[in-house]
């Protein structure tokens, strides 16, 4: 049987073995939200990198230049990281590189995967259909905050075990404990992260739109992909079934 597993934090992904499994990176507020926003509303290919000078050189080079760091979006770049700014029809055939404080480690650290994708509740129902075909182990890599693990990133890998229904075994014991906490949360997502310290740094940021539209489910049937260096949409051709 197929397995699946949940990494809460890109610190523990050395415990995994990612060769043979899709990874989908999560990384609810905001990056993984906001990059399939973008690619939603038509953006050509995103190139997520860690450090702002390397994205800092990818904007003198014709890419559009994002970058946030705790929350705020840095000096000097086009965009940072809210979802609604990626709805920008100027945005359209562009190719954007993107630094982010977590998911864009994250994703880096997904390295080595068979297939690297990125989920949200706003790609919810698209990441079921998919995970649900391949013939493959899958691993949720959950991007925390600074190493740290964090609520609203493993309640969405939660919602993706439930919705899994048995057709993976649990390669240990997170994905029962996910699958408990969001069966407990699933009737207000927003109350049940209230008191998480990402939901409070965005609201005093002046942030609520942004949490409020990356608890929306199912707004996009677009799932991103990592090909190579660069994430772009995830086409029949790249589907591993
Ligand atoms: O950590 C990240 O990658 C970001 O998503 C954090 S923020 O929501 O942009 O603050």
């Amino acid at each position: 049987m197929k397995k699946i597993d949940i990494c809460l934090s890109p610190d523990l992904i050395d415990q995994y073995d990612l060769s043979g499994t899709v990874v989908v990176v999560i990384d609810i507020l905001r990056a993984t939200s906001s990059i399939t926003t973008a690619i939603a509303h038509g953006v050509n290919i995103i190139r997520p990198v860690e450090t702002l000078g390397e994205c800092r050189e990818l904007k003198l080079n014709g890419f559009v230049g994002a970058a946030e760091r705790n929350g705020k979006k840095v000096g000097g770049f086009d965009m940072g990281n809210s979802p609604l700014s990626y709805m920008n029809p100027d945005l359209e055939d562009t190719n954007i590189a993107i630094t982010t404080t977590n998911g864009t480690i994250t994703l880096k650290k997904s390295k080595g995967a068979l297939q690297v994708i990125l989920g949200s509740f706003l790609n919810y129902s698209a990441i079921l259909t998919y995970l649900e075909r391949l013939p493959c182990d899958v691993l949720l890599h959950c991007a925390g905050w600074k190493g740290k693990i964090n609520l609203e990133d493993t309640l969405f890998a939660g919602a993706v075990v439930l919705g899994l229904k048995q057709m993976f075994e649990y390669d240990s014991d997170v994905p029962a404990m996910a699958a408990k906490l969001y069966k407990s949360a699933k009737d207000n997502l927003k109350s049940a992260i209230e008191d998480s310290s990402h939901y409070s740094r965005l609201m005093e940021l002046g942030l609520e739109e942004d949490i409020n539209f990356c608890l929306k489910f199912d707004e996009y049937k677009v799932i991103p992909v990592m090909k190579g260096d660069n994430i772009s949409k995830l086409k029949l051709a790249d589907m591993l079934f």
